[in-house]
């Protein structure tokens, strides 16, 4: 027996991974429902060999589904996820609407599957930013042996973060470079993206950093320890998908970087590719359409006493969006509802 399940916003690019995602890694499915908003109703999806129809998310009954993924805005977030939580299907929710809450676990499957067991306080379980899900797979295996103190992290970050058109507006945007008659000016972004990088991710916060870095802090505290002190600036890169990070990490205690390079080799999704040499490492490219959170580059920081530094690669919509949502599925199905 398996799972009936509901994917809400399953036209945009974390739904549609969200389904190629179940079907990859055979999720047990007894039944799945895509829903869309009014303006995407009808559009056409594919899951494994089969084509679904979109369904209207407003008017759907959410009663009698064991789980519903939602890879919606926010906003309808807000309106749609309370009703199925209430239906008793768990929502797994890729917004950032819940994960500040309390009552609401916040999950990366590799780092604190635990925190699952708090589902039931709202039927609701949260799914973290791309940039921090990545970074704190890496994180939590050394922070286990040698207790993280401080990270400095730079982020290199994909547009396909911001969203299909902002997508569109790369493409554009580069093809006009080479045609001047063509004028793409920025529309997604505040500046233009193609052939440059803009150090502004999300709105502004009052202390100058944005909300992308303030959610890479607060979210690696909810998931990791909330002792660890994180100070990130975010960065956007003309680069389709991909996030990469370059992290430094100051530890209580010395850590060697040939230990922290085989630790990570044992991790869970990750894989160390750090062979020292050109091209000895990973580029958001070459992580495209993979699960692995990638690491390269470990090295001893010589300026701590107790420091290193190491680069990050992850497909920002898959283990930073919808494979996390999945294996947090995945988690759930067997650690409570038991049923796959
Ligand atoms: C970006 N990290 O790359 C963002 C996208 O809080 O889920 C995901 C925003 C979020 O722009």
């Amino acid at each position: 027996m398996g799972y009936r399940v509901v994917i809400a916003g399953a036209t945009g690019n974390v739904g549609r991974e969200m389904l190629n995602i179940l079907a990859e890694r055979q999720f047990p499915v007894d039944e799945i429902a895509v829903l869309a908003s009014r303006k995407s109703l009808g559009t056409e999806v594919t899951f494994g060999d089969k084509t679904l129809t979109t369904q209207d998310l407003d008017t759907f009954d959410f009663a009698g589904w064991d789980m519903a993924l939602f890879a919606v805005g926010s906003d309808a977030t807000k309106k749609y996820a309370p009703k199925a939580a209430a239906a008793g299907c768990v929502v797994i929710d890729n917004s950032s609407l819940y994960r500040y809450d309390h009552d609401v676990p916040l999950i990366v499957p590799e780092v604190n599957p635990q925190a699952v067991h708090g589902y039931a306080k709202k039927n609701i379980i949260a799914n973290p930013n791309c940039s921090t899900a990545q970074m704190v797979v890496a994180l939590k295996p050394l922070h286990d042996r040698a207790k993280i103190k401080r990270v400095v992290v730079s982020t290199y970050q994909s547009v396909s973060g911001s969203g299909k058109d902002a997508i569109d507006e790369l493409w554009d945007q580069t093809k006009a470079v080479y045609n001047p008659t063509q004028d793409v000016p920025p529309s997604v972004y505040t500046k233009q993206i193609a052939f440059n990088v803009i150090p502004h991710i999300d709105v502004f916060l009052d202390d100058g950093s944005t909300k992308e870095e303030w959610k890479m802090v607060a979210e690696t505290k909810k998931i990791v320890d909330p002792s660890i002190k994180v100070t990130a600036t975010c960065v956007r890169v003309p680069v389709f998908v991909g996030h990469s990070e370059a992290i430094n990490i100051e530890f209580e205690d010395f850590l060697d970087e040939d230990e922290a390079r085989d630790i990570l080799r044992e991790a869970p999704g990750i894989m160390v590719i750090d062979k020292r040499e050109d091209g000895g490492y990973v580029t958001p490219v070459e992580c495209v359409g993979d699960f692995a959170t990638f690491i390269s580059r470990i090295r001893q920081d010589s300026t701590l006493d107790n420091g290193l530094n190491l680069w990050c690669v992850s497909d920002n919509l898959r283990k930073g969006a919808a494979l996390n949502a999945v294996q947090i599925a995945e988690l759930l199905g067997r650690e409570v509802l038991k049923k796959g």
